[in-house]
């Protein structure tokens, strides 16, 4: 089938691609440690009238490689034509299917990342030209903040980039507690405490599946003496996500410990199925980013009733206006939505926030990375979180323009660091030799 190219609006004159390596904290996590770099890529369209627009997806030397493969069928196009550009790129790449996201806490699927990176980069273009913030594109701002909570790591002591597991003794505040260690209950408290005073999080989230169950239940109950019902305020909304490496067994065991604490349990056992099993026998309701992870995937979703929330990402859903899809669905179905995240810099943040503030119904603060990082891509400088929550930026298109010199530093960073895809058991067998990923491990 030939696609028409249709040329009424602002075309594509240039598709650049930068890898980026952004310096990150040894975070400790089911699939093993955090590299001292975490890996980006920033896609720049560039129209033949020199309007850019912008997005960033996570770093992938396969998944770079793949859309400078199809750079060619985007130059020349329309960037109000997106329908027609992902079709192009469907034909160009064939479909994906959902066991391509792989048994790691992220999704390895290269298509949805292209998709994302490109729609968003025309959504910013397109917001430029008809003068209006990208949540204006997908039907209105519903809210002018958005919240976050805070998102909690076990970690080995560093500060990650040069430093690795050294750190700057100058540092005060969150800089010095993110380089601290925090590999016990009272270390996550802390962390909690200093992540909290900074960004004025009002909900709080640990990444589990590091330690034995008992020992990650501990962790919460010490959150919950420390955030609980007699703080200012009342109590913090808490949640645990073990990226599915529990069994059933022991899902419903530390399950039914955590149900009188927890907000929802994210992805406590691997797969639809298990999900299900698990969410019968829980009161908590159960959140995903690892079980219903594609559109393919809500079919089986709603007929096996595999989770309350659906932990959305319009990285890996195929863009914005893919996730705005996903919003009904989950509003047909009864699901809840909210995001999930990985480490990212301003414009994964910018764009996270223009989805949240046009989604109808946004009952749970977004995961996100962004405290971990210290580097930023984008002019003025890094966002800034209010009682935990992110102002919609109001300027035309995303809002933030990409700084160029800060960019050449991260790439060059990316050239110097060797890495070239996210391989978290690598970096742990550096430290604990022999450490083998488990797809269960409890
Ligand atoms: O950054 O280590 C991490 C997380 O484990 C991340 O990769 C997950 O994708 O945040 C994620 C999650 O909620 O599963
Ligand atoms: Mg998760």
């Amino acid at each position: 089938m030939t696609l028409p190219n249709t040329r009424t609006g602002p075309c594509i004159r240039e598709v650049r691609i930068t890898p980026i390596a952004i310096v990150d904290p040894p975070l400790l996590n089911a699939a093993g440690l955090h590299a001292p770099y975490a890996l980006r890529t920033i896609v720049e369209l560039v129209t033949e009238d020199g309007i850019s627009g912008i997005s960033e997806i996570p770093g992938n030397v396969a998944t770079n490689d793949a859309l400078a493969s199809a750079t060619h069928l985007l130059t020349g196009r329309d960037v109000f034509q997106q329908n027609t550009i992902r079709q192009v790129l469907t034909e160009h790449f064939g479909t994906e299917n959902a066991a391509q996201r792989g048994l790691t806490p992220w999704d390895q699927r290269k298509l949805v990342h292209i998709f994302s990176a490109v729609e968003v980069a025309c959504l910013d273009i397109v917001g430029k030209v008809t003068n209006r913030p990208v949540v204006d594109l997908l039907g209105g701002k519903l809210r002018d903040q958005v919240p976050f909570s805070a998102y909690l790591f076990y970690k080995y002591e560093g500060a990650g980039g040069e430093l690795g597991f050294g750190s700057d003794p100058a540092a005060q505040g969150w800089s010095a507690a993110r380089q601290a260690a925090a590999l016990d209950p009272a270390g996550i408290v802390a962390q909690a405490q200093a992540m909290c005073a900074e960004f004025g999080f009002q909900s709080i989230k640990l990444k589990g599946g590091v330690f034995d169950p008992s020992d990650e239940v501990a962790a919460m109950f010490a959150l919950r003496d420390a955030f609980g019902p007699d703080r200012p305020g009342g109590a913090l909304p808490l949640r645990i996500d073990p990226n599915a490496l529990w069994t059933v067994e022991t899902a419903i065991r530390y399950g039914r410990q955590l149900e009188p604490i927890l907000e929802y349990l994210e992805d406590p056992v691997r797969g639809q199925a298990n999900m299900a099993t698990v969410r019968k026998a829980l009161k908590t309701p159960l959140a995903t980013n690892m079980c219903t992870t594609s559109f393919d995937d809500i079919p089986a979703s709603i007929a096996l009733g595999s989770e309350d929330i659906i932990l959305s990402d319009h990285h890996f859903w195929g863009g914005l206006r893919a996730s705005m899809t996903l919003a009904g669905i989950c509003d047909t179905f009864g699901r809840g939505l909210s995001m999930h995240s990985n480490s990212h810099l301003g414009i994964s943040l910018a764009a996270m926030v223009h989805l949240g503030a046009a989604l109808p119904n946004l009952t749970y603060a977004l995961d996100t990375h962004y405290p971990w990082q210290s580097d930023e891509v984008i002019k003025g400088g890094r966002f800034r979180f209010d009682d935990g929550a992110v102002a919609v930026p109001t300027e035309p298109g995303l809002g933030v323009e990409l700084d160029h010199e800060a960019l050449a530093r991260l790439h060059q960073n990316y050239l110097t660091c060797g890495l070239t895809e996210r391989n978290d058991e690598i970096e742990m067998q550096k430290v604990n030799p022999g450490w083998q990923f488990q797809a269960t491990r409890w």
